[in-house]
């Protein structure tokens, strides 16, 4: 099979040669520096062979806007069937009473999400009550009113420095003007989500949306208990998974900790610990499939039908034991990771992990996060800066960094690497001071690694990579 994968691959890249070598050329580069780095991006992975190969096909000239069986083009028949396959594995998989395979990208699965609670929650009893049977039917005036209402709604979610995501409320992202919008944090002492406080909040505030889920927080969420809040407030709960949907897929986050028999809407992306295809997914109960399936055109182009090939080949793959080995041994790996660190000294936000991620707090090492990111980058090791609670440093320097395990576990690193890993991260940090501009200012940006590091830290991250090497046996000609 490898051999086969390798002469696919070179054939392929020589057709890519033949018209635009530049691009030949990057993706074989990507492919040796994707090999070589140590990839701590906790929103990242490496999708197998099979699901790569998927996207490259003619399933890409189609155009399917509509949903499954009820298309606005003709011909869509070989697209009814991917996206069927990949609607019913998300479904068997997750448990969920409906899938929605199109969403191109976390956002846009969230945004299909906010329109289509809209559309359930807001849209529909208006139309009624306007005596409308669809929008096409309404007055200029009815219009009016329509998108007032449709504008003035709440949604409560994560703060973005206790580990929210920007789509869940943040000011410049739409989600942050579309919605009256106010933010849960953590307790400042724990970092931990305090319900209490939730429950305060919604009370006070009263959403229509509770949105739970993160993308930096290190720890699990009692979906359950989010549930009774937004019942509490008659709000819609909106879970979204996309850095967890691997860890819930195998069967780690299982019973409060796993959202979909909570949540009304839960959405994902497919390509973070899920390790699919870069896309988007929305699950949801009975009652919002309506208004989901109608994502595209509400909000959402032409879907990609190459993708959801691969969503329905990743999901598949999910869906075999050996993903559940998988899934655990990501959550044991950032578990030894976070003692790792810890052993060493470095601080984490709420002091360890019970998902993929840690999050160091940098500052005691007296170094931003961009600073860490870029020192840490020059040895090799590739991570992402994030803001810790209250941060002083803003979103763009930030005081910390995030690390994840999905994707050197699919390589095949297990905890005493991690421990290593640890290791190297901070010899790192502990070799990197904080530079200053040409002028002489301090500066949040410029750094100083100590002669020597990076090449030390290459070759030590070298002995780990070569150990396990990604998409084994693949050899480009
Ligand atoms: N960009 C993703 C992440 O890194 O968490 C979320 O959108």
């Amino acid at each position: 099979m490898t051999d086969l994968i390798s002469s696919t691959y070179s054939q392929a890249l020589e057709v890519i040669a033949s018209v635009e070598p530049r691009v030949a050329e990057a993706t074989r580069a990507e492919l040796a520096d994707q090999r070589a780095s140590l990839k701590l991006i906790a929103s990242e992975n490496y999708a197998s062979p099979a699901v790569l190969l998927t996207m490259g096909t003619w399933l890409s000239d189609k155009y399917a806007e509509g949903t499954v069986g009820h298309r606005f083009y003709a011909g869509c028949q070989n697209v009814d069937t991917v996206e069927s396959l990949a609607a019913e594995h998300a479904r068997e998989l997750f448990g969920a009473e409906y899938a929605y395979a199109q969403p191109h990208s976390g956002i846009d699965a969230n945004l299909v999400a906010f329109w289509s609670i809209l559309a359930h929650r807001v849209e529909g009893p208006w139309l009624e009550k306007a005596g409308a049977k669809n929008v096409n039917d309404l007055t200029e005036a009815d219009w009016e009113q329509l998108r007032n209402e449709l504008g003035n709604q709440r949604l409560l979610g994560m703060n973005l420095d206790a580990g929210g995501h920007l789509t869940h409320g943040f000011r410049p992202n739409i989600s942050g003007k579309m919605f009256h919008q106010q933010q849960y944090g953590t307790d400042p002492e724990t970092g931990l989500l305090d319900y209490d406080a939730v429950r305060a909040k919604a009370k006070e505030f009263r959403p229509l949306i509770l949105v739970a889920g993160y993308s930096a927080y290190p720890r699990r969420v009692n979906f359950a208990k989010m549930r009774e809040i937004a019942d509490e407030v008659g709000a819609t709960l909106m879970v979204d998974m996309a850095h967890f949907a691997g860890l819930v897929a195998g069967g780690v986050f299982t019973g409060e900790e796993d959202p979909v028999p909570y949540a009304h809407v839960v959405t994902t992306t497919t390509h973070k610990s899920l390790r699919g295809p870069r896309g988007g997914m929305v699950l949801a109960t009975e009652e919002y499939a309506p208004s989901v399936d109608r994502g595209c055109p509400m909000v959402l182009g032409g879907p990609l039908p190459h993708v959801m090939a691969a969503k329905a080949v990743a999901l598949a793959e999910a869906r075999r034991p050996e993903f559940k080995t998988y899934a655990q041994q990501v959550a044991d790996n950032a578990q030894a990771l976070a003692e790792g660190f810890l052993t060493r000294g470095a601080t984490l936000v709420t002091g360890g992990t019970d998902n993929h991620l840690v999050l160091v707090d940098v500052s005691s090492f007296g170094l931003t996060g961009r600073q860490a990111e870029s020192a840490l980058l020059d040895a090799g090791i590739v991570t992402n800066r994030n803001s810790v609670p209250a941060d002083p440093n803003g979103a763009w320097y930030t005081s910390g960094i995030r690390l994840g395990t999905p994707a050197l576990t699919t390589r095949g690193f297990g905890k005493d690497e991690f421990d290593r890993v640890a290791d190297l991260v901070v010899d790192v940090l502990r070799n990197t001071e904080a530079g200053t501009t040409k002028a002489g200012a301090a500066s949040k940006a410029s750094y100083v690694l100590a002669d020597g590091i990076a090449d030390k830290t290459h070759a030590a991250s070298a002995e780990l990579l070569d150990k396990h090497p990604l998409y084994p046996g693949l050899e480009l000609s």
